[in-house]
């Protein structure tokens, strides 16, 4: 309590508190009680809120014992370290990784060949080019701020998930049968994709993707010094085909964006509409833009053929000079705004002012006059609540409440959309609700299905980029902390705070219910993921569903070796083979267990090399054999008591003279 900034007895979090007061009241403690209960997780706060409460003194997420399961997946981001990740809600226990853009060692993504070809599919020569010079084969690095899932009609249908890499401007899909990522999109002609959004209605045809860092669209080198040749693109990405479907220039850079729930538009937030190139520069305007697409306008444009076409990808301009072409509107927002969120009333969007401490509420049945040029996009705003310091995302409860996180505040409030739509028109009310401290320093927060129809107003989880002082000190670099806040009455109270590795921007949750018939246990033996390492195997005449123990020189290139083998625990069908020094050895492992949980590993010692190889799957990995020597590979994925016994010998001959 001796810091008023940090723990919350700050001016605005009494503001927040007392605008409650009344509902709360009912609940059987004053306002001032159920304030100070927020502010330090007091007994109070839990008998008002019904939490059950694990020790005397604290309140604590509901218990989900050993054994039980959660009610929510969560869907996580990890920011750089560039995977994805799934938590269980409410526990908040982290349920597995998902490497993506990322190199992972324990499953060899990034280091198979059927990781590499799905990495490699859409890249661009000068990206190969690139690698090969330093002597890579794909980026083993991305920065997946954002995941979002499939829709139909505006709800999740558990099909896929999609995810961006600022670093590296690509987009990656998630397979959710077998939660793995099944294709990736070097963008073309865009960089730093960062805001990322499927649509919504009538279903996920394209994901909407933002490009935030300015270049020359011809980006080599020979415009460089002109910043007037910069532009950015808003890309449309095909989700089944994984490729582009088309792009449009825009006016300023791109940083959030999101979708509505008519399947008429999409919209992006712009921080730098000055196109300055320093920070002074981007900061200059008081007013930057939310620019707001017109879909059918767009594909009725591209249909007419108005596009140029560059790198495969077909071209519009919507740069406001381009303004008769009615593909674009550009709403003015205050100041260097940031958070895109499209409410679930199918009204409502909120754009986060960040230095602003304003959010500014955009009615979308104000659009079609605006774009019909009857109307001033100004007129398009309908609420403008200040709300506290540094905005920056919003998140829903589906009961007309929305939930904004602040930044230099370290805070949440809750406030009534309705009530700042009558505010701003002059009325007399607070739209303000309640505000919770959190720690510290929230970005993204996420409500139960809040992008969705079937918004529940359950549980907000809140991602704190700063932790502090709330865990034991690990060093300099600490972790963030995801913190689970009860949203089922109108004081809202954090009940669980959760030690996340660098850096989750953002999260999802989707229903246990909805998922559990569609995630598989088992692979099938036909899966597209191997298509071409079967392809390769037919042509060895191996049969990749049967017993393999073949060892095949290639007939054109016998420095080439194939390895088939299959594993079975405890044991692979080969105790040993033979390579020559130098020969480049492709490993192919199918895994013959077909149980739950029987996933198998191959980890060839000192070259560098481990795979994962699940239930029924077929991996294959290719590396050149190392020094003469006797070199055992092993299983590094504990599967049966005489697990340590399964492993076999490389046996590397000296080069013949
Ligand atoms: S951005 Cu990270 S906190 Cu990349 Cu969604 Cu706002
Ligand atoms: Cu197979 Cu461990
Ligand atoms: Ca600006």
């Amino acid at each position: 309590m001796s810091n008023e900034g940090k723990t919350g007895i700050s001016r605005r979090g009494l503001l927040g508190a007392t605008a409650g007061g009344a509902a709360l009241l009912g609940g059987g403690i004053t306002a001032r009680q159920a304030f100070f209960a927020a502010a330090t997780g007091t007994a109070a706060t839990a008998a008002a809120t019904g939490v059950a409460s694990a020790q005397s003194g604290g309140v604590s997420a509901p218990h989900i014992g050993p054994g039980q399961l959660d009610e929510y997946y969560g869907f996580w981001s990890s920011g750089q370290t560039g995977e994805a990740r799934i938590l269980g809600i409410p526990s908040m226990r982290e349920l597995m990784r998902i490497p993506v853009f990322n190199r992972c060692s324990a499953t060899g993504w990034g280091q198979t060949n059927e990781s590499i070809r799905i990495h490699q599919r859409t890249m661009s020569d000068k990206t190969r080019n690139y690698l090969e010079a330093n002597g890579k084969k794909i980026h083993d690095n991305g920065d997946l701020h954002h995941i979002h899932m499939s829709y139909t009609d505006g709800r999740y249908d558990g099909q896929y998930l999609f995810m961006q890499d600022k670093a590296n401007g690509r987009i990656a899909r998630i397979r959710c049968d077998v939660m793995k990522c099944d294709a990736i999109l070097e963008m073309p002609n865009a960089t730093a994709m960062h805001g990322m959004r499927p649509r919504k209605v009538p279903s996920s045809n394209y994901i909407f993707c933002n490009s935030e860092d300015e270049t020359p669209l011809v980006n080599d080198g020979t415009t460089m010094d002109d910043v007037s040749t910069y532009v950015n693109l808003f890309s449309a990405v095909d989700s089944e085909t994984m490729d582009v479907a088309w792009q449009i220039m825009v006016s300023g850079n791109l940083d959030n964006c999101d979708a509505d729930y008519d399947g008429k538009y999409a919209f992006s937030t712009s921080y730098n509409s000055e196109m300055g190139m320093t920070q002074p520069e981007m900061t200059e305007a008081e007013m930057d833009h939310v620019v707001v697409f017109d879909i059918e306008a767009i594909e009725a444009a591209i249909e007419r053929g108005e596009y140029q076409e560059l790198n495969g990808a077909r071209i519009l301009d919507g740069r406001k000079e381009n303004a008769a072409a009615r593909l674009t509107r550009y709403i003015p927002i205050p100041n260097n705004p940031h958070g895109c969120n499209m409410a679930p009333d199918k009204i409502h969007l909120c754009i986060a002012g960040k230095l602003s401490p304003t959010v500014s509420v955009i009615d979308v049945r104000n659009l079609p006059a605006i774009f019909a040029d009857e109307a001033e996009p100004e007129t398009a705003v309908v609420a403008q609540p200040e709300l506290g310091l540094g905005p920056l995302h919003t998140a829903f409860d589906g009961q007309g409440n929305a939930y904004t996180s602040l930044f230099l505040d370290s805070q949440v409030v809750k406030w009534n959309l309705d009530r700042a739509v009558r505010a701003y028109a002059g009325e007399n009310v607070d739209p303000i609700i309640s505000k919770v401290d959190v720690h510290y320093q929230p970005g993204h927060l996420k409500t139960t299905l809040g992008e969705t129809l079937d918004a529940d107003g359950k549980w907000l989880v809140c991602l704190s980029k700063f932790s502090k002082d709330r865990f034991l000190n690990v060093g300099p670099l600490k972790p963030e902390n995801d913190q689970l806040i009860d949203i089922s009455t109108d004081q809202m109270v954090v009940v669980h705070d959760g030690p996340n590795f660098a850096e989750p921007h953002d999260a999802i949750a989707v229903p246990a219910s909805l998922m559990t018939p569609i995630i598989k246990s088992v692979w099938d033996r036909n899966d597209p993921m191997w298509a071409e390492t079967r392809a390769q195997a037919e042509a060895d005449g191996i049969d990749l569903d049967g017993w393999q123990d073949s060892v095949i020189r290639d007939a054109d290139d016998p420095t080439k070796v194939r390895v088939y083998m299959t594993s079975q625990a405890p044991t692979f069908s080969l105790d040993s083979f033979e390579v020559n020094e130098g020969d480049e050895v492709t490993v192919i492992v199918t895994n013959l267990d077909d149980i739950d949980d029987l996933t198998h590993g191959f980890t060839m010692g000192n070259h560098g090399v481990a795979i994962e190889i699940g239930p029924q799957a077929t991996s294959s990995v290719t590396f050149v054999a190392a020094k003469p020597g006797v070199y055992w590979y092993y299983c590094q994925w504990f599967c049966h008591a005489l697990h340590m016994e399964m492993r076999g010998r490389m046996l590397v001959r000296p080069k013949a003279a």
